[in-house]
């Protein structure tokens, strides 16, 4: 019997790719070449699954060039690179990796908000540029974060892991906006209160984004949004490039209309809003929030659980759109 062939878009683990290997006919791309949409298009020509990245777009167009395709494994909690609807409608399984990142994910997310708030990256780079000459009473005076007002915007799992740290261990208020409100069991360990969104950008010291990126949610965080701000607040994004409008960012950090911001996210990231690089009061980093060893290998598993399962008949731990698996009635 001909095994499924499955393609592997971007450098993993070796030992997972070998897992694979097991069941597979695996092409996968070692040496983590950027491949152009053509490129995946070829090289996705007789798979039956894919293992993919968030950097992977995936659309209706390119699903019907490749009906053989039956799995998309996202290594990536979000999946706003793949056109879900089109998978759907052709029958093909996406699946994603929740839960295994939320805690790494809301520590990054903190740690970006605390060097925003008392300008960690802003003073090192003072410091390695030979700047330092003596101390002084108002140096990168910053913004405290103990008992200072946490706005989350999305709060699913990672905004009540990043929502958590803030109660519990800075004795932060917290407020949220969600669609919808928490059950009263997730709020009031919490102390969390929902909050119309306007009330949130408002009021909060601290706004963390942390929703899921879908056309809806593009530039929600605007020209506008940051005129609510206070101008001692700051800003972190660790949701999606394309929830802020980056440009509008840049010109209300450039103009201190508010403190700072923190940013893991970008909107056409690898590249970067130019502005963004010329203002100081914003900490860059490179989309690593998920980052460490521990979650980076449970994501790539996780993963591959999913690809193994779906083409091996057994149940996909984290499907993304179950309703593909239901058995058909035609
Ligand atoms: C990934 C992420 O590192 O899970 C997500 O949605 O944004 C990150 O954890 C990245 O998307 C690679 O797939």
């Amino acid at each position: 019997m001909t095994r499924p062939a499955v393609l592997v878009a971007r450098a993993v683990f070796p030992d997972v790719v070998e897992r694979l290997r097991h069941h597979f006919d695996v092409e996968h791309n070692p040496d983590d070449e950027v491949w152009s949409a053509d490129e995946l298009r070829r090289r996705l020509a007789g798979k039956s699954g894919a293992l993919l990245t968030a950097s992977e777009r995936i659309d209706a167009a390119l699903l019907d060039a490749h009906p053989r395709l039956r799995v998309l494994a996202n290594m990536a909690v979000g999946y706003n690179n793949i056109d879900v609807p089109a998978c759907t409608a052709r029958g093909v399984l996406v699946t994603n990796t929740p839960d295994v990142l939320t805690e790494t994910t809301a520590d990054f997310g903190f740690a970006l908000m605390m060097a925003a708030a008392r300008r960690i990256a802003e003073s090192e780079h003072f410091l390695r540029a030979g700047r330092w000459t003596k101390w002084r009473y108002d140096m990168f005076v910053g913004a405290d974060v103990h008992g200072a007002t946490l706005g989350i915007l999305g709060m699913g799992r990672i905004g009540q892991a990043v929502a958590r740290r803030g109660a519990l261990g800075f004795g932060m208020p917290v407020i949220y906006h969600n669609r919808s409100r928490l059950p009263g069991e997730v709020e009031q360990p919490l102390g969390a209160r929902w909050v119309d969104k306007d009330t949130l950008f408002r009021d909060a010291d601290h706004v963390v984004l942390v929703l899921p990126y879908s056309p809806a949610v593009h530039h929600v965080v605007g020209e506008r949004e940051l005129a609510l701000m206070k101008p001692t607040a700051t800003l972190t994004n660790i949701a999606r490039g394309g929830i802020v409008d980056d440009a509008a960012l840049a010109r209300a950090l450039a103009e201190r209309r508010i403190a700072a911001a923190a940013l893991d996210v970008f909107e056409g990231e690898p590249q970067l809003h130019p502005g963004l690089l010329e203002v100081p009061n914003v900490v860059l980093t490179p989309h690593i929030a998920s980052a460490s060893v521990a979650t980076r290998r449970a994501m790539a598993t996780l993963a591959a659980d999913n690809l193994i399962a779906a083409l091996t008949g057994a149940a996909p731990p984290t499907p993304v759109n179950p309703e593909v698996l239901a058995p058909r009635r035609d």
